[in-house]
């Protein structure tokens, strides 16, 4: 069997195989981790783990991306209610593409699934790369509209190896500027890229945005971000995507 028949056989059987772990993301302003961004996982059942990079690809290349988007948003919306029903208020992030932007049944599906779990809209972000937002323009960005009208959050992800010009960024219906993690990989080391996380932290702020660095791996770069006041930040040094048990038994030792 092909990849993507053997993805949309698991997108089907909905037996385990896919599932959602969950990335901590430090508030940087209140010291809580209030957020976490989800990220699909597939291990199939002969043991064999698929990179995400090279399944998302090819759902998207194919058009599956759209069911596959779809299982995600009620996956992670579902997960959020039960945190809720817990006593736990936890927001999430979920990656989607250009083609789930573009679908007309995407914020209906994601308005039910908000409904149905007695979900706040304002927990859930909506990361979408450059590239994601910059295909299909004015429909795109309506759409954005229409996400964010209904309450949801909308962040720009992996910021600034794309080509989103400075002229584009302040006409974008956005609430987060994500850094990409080239910048903060080795921010500690670099003053190049503690030049371009500064400004860029400084642009987003003047412009209204929260902004949040992916790829904090070491704890001097956390303590730059902080001085460089950064809203969020993710990365392995806080630690890597889990699986939900896994994540709340992360989050119950940390302090
Ligand atoms: O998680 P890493 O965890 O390796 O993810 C690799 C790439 O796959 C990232 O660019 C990430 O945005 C993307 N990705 C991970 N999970 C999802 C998902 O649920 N939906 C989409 N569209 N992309 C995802
Ligand atoms: O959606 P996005 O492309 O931003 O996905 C984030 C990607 O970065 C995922 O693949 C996630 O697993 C990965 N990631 C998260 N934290 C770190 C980190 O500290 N270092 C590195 N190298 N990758 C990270
Ligand atoms: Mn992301
Ligand atoms: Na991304």
């Amino acid at each position: 069997l092909e990849i993507i028949d053997e993805l949309k056989q698991a997108l089907q059987l909905d037996d385990g195989q896919l599932f959602m772990a969950y990335q901590p993301k430090l508030n940087m302003n209140s010291g809580q981790v209030d957020k976490v961004e989800a990220l699909i996982r597939w291990k199939r059942n002969n043991g064999d783990w698929v990179s995400p990079e090279l399944f998302i690809d090819l759902a998207e290349q194919s058009g599956l991306i759209v069911e596959l988007t779809k299982w995600v948003v009620r996956v992670v919306i579902t997960q959020v209610g039960v945190w809720l029903r817990e006593g736990l208020t936890m927001k999430a992030a979920i990656n989607v593409s250009a083609q789930d932007i573009a679908d007309s049944a995407f914020l209906p599906h994601l308005e039910d699934m908000l409904a149905i779990h007695g979900v706040p809209a304002n927990l859930i972000t909506i990361e979408l790369t450059e590239r994601d937002m910059i295909e299909n323009e004015e429909r795109g960005i309506n759409a954005l509209k229409a996400l964010k009208a209904l309450g949801v959050m909308i962040s720009l992800d992996d910021y600034g190896v794309g080509q989103t010009s400075l002229g584009r960024l302040k006409m974008l219906p956005i609430d987060e500027l994500k850094l990409d993690k080239v910048f903060i990989l080795k921010l500690n080391e670099s003053h190049q890229d503690q030049c371009i996380v500064q400004s860029t932290i400084s642009l987003g702020h003047q412009l209204g945005f929260s902004v949040v660095s992916e790829g904090v791996e070491n704890s001097e770069s956390l303590t730059l971000l902080k001085q460089m006041r950064c809203d969020y930040a993710q990365g392995y040094h806080l630690s890597r995507p889990l699986p939900a048990k896994e994540f709340i038994n992360w989050l119950g030792s940390y302090h």
